[in-house]
């Protein structure tokens, strides 16, 4: 073989090889794959005790709770808002309630306030003697339409974005009727509905 054609063959050679090498690379092809996965626990609060029982009192009176109730947010991870309502009164054979509630006492009919507070406050007073002094003292009066809820947020907020596992205190604050058609104990119930951060 002469040089001149040597050297021809070793350059087609070498075409072959650079040409050969991307044919071999377009053989593999790459995809992306997704992952999706969600975790969403569900909304949840805990109230270990349910119940307060004020006891024994006189007509006319006004008397805050010497404890509170916990409310706890149970949920895994979730910031909650709590909603508070009355929903039920103790009623008579007729289906009617005993007493109602309103925004001042009078004949069967009773003033219940509410406010939670953080852990570590002490037992809230009625502020200088005024019953449910939402200026100054933090309470809410309920309404009387019992079933509609009132929010967690009003007078001083506490209950509004409450993060995983923490701690409320309900207090409540009753001021007895004028007079009483009924000397038997009465239960009143009340609702606490927790709901989505962004409630309000
Ligand atoms: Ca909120």
């Amino acid at each position: 073989m002469s040089r001149e054609r040597k050297s021809a063959v070793m350059s087609a050679l070498s075409v072959a090889v650079i040409t050969a090498l991307p044919q071999a690379w377009l053989l593999a092809a790459a995809k992306n794959i997704s992952i999706h996965i969600r975790v969403a626990p569900g909304i949840s609060l805990a109230v270990p005790t349910t119940y307060y029982d004020f006891g024994d009192l006189n007509v006319s009176s006004m008397v805050v709770a010497v404890s509170s109730l916990t409310v706890v947010n149970d949920s895994s991870g979730r910031t909650q808002d709590y909603l508070i309502n009355v929903s039920t009164y103790s009623a008579g054979a007729d289906g009617l309630p005993n007493w109602t509630i309103g925004s001042n006492p009078g004949p069967d009919i009773f003033q219940l306030c509410w406010r939670f507070n953080m852990p570590g406050e002490s037992r809230p007073e009625p502020d200088g003697g005024v019953v449910c002094d939402v200026s100054e003292g933090g309470w809410n009066l309920f309404d009387g339409d019992a079933g509609a809820s009132q929010s967690g947020s009003t007078n001083g907020g506490f209950a509004d974005d409450v993060i995983s596992l923490a701690i409320r205190h309900l207090w409540f604050q009753i001021r007895t009727p004028s007079s009483t058609s009924f000397d038997t104990y009465q239960t009143i119930s009340i609702t606490v509905t927790a709901s989505d951060a962004s409630s309000f």
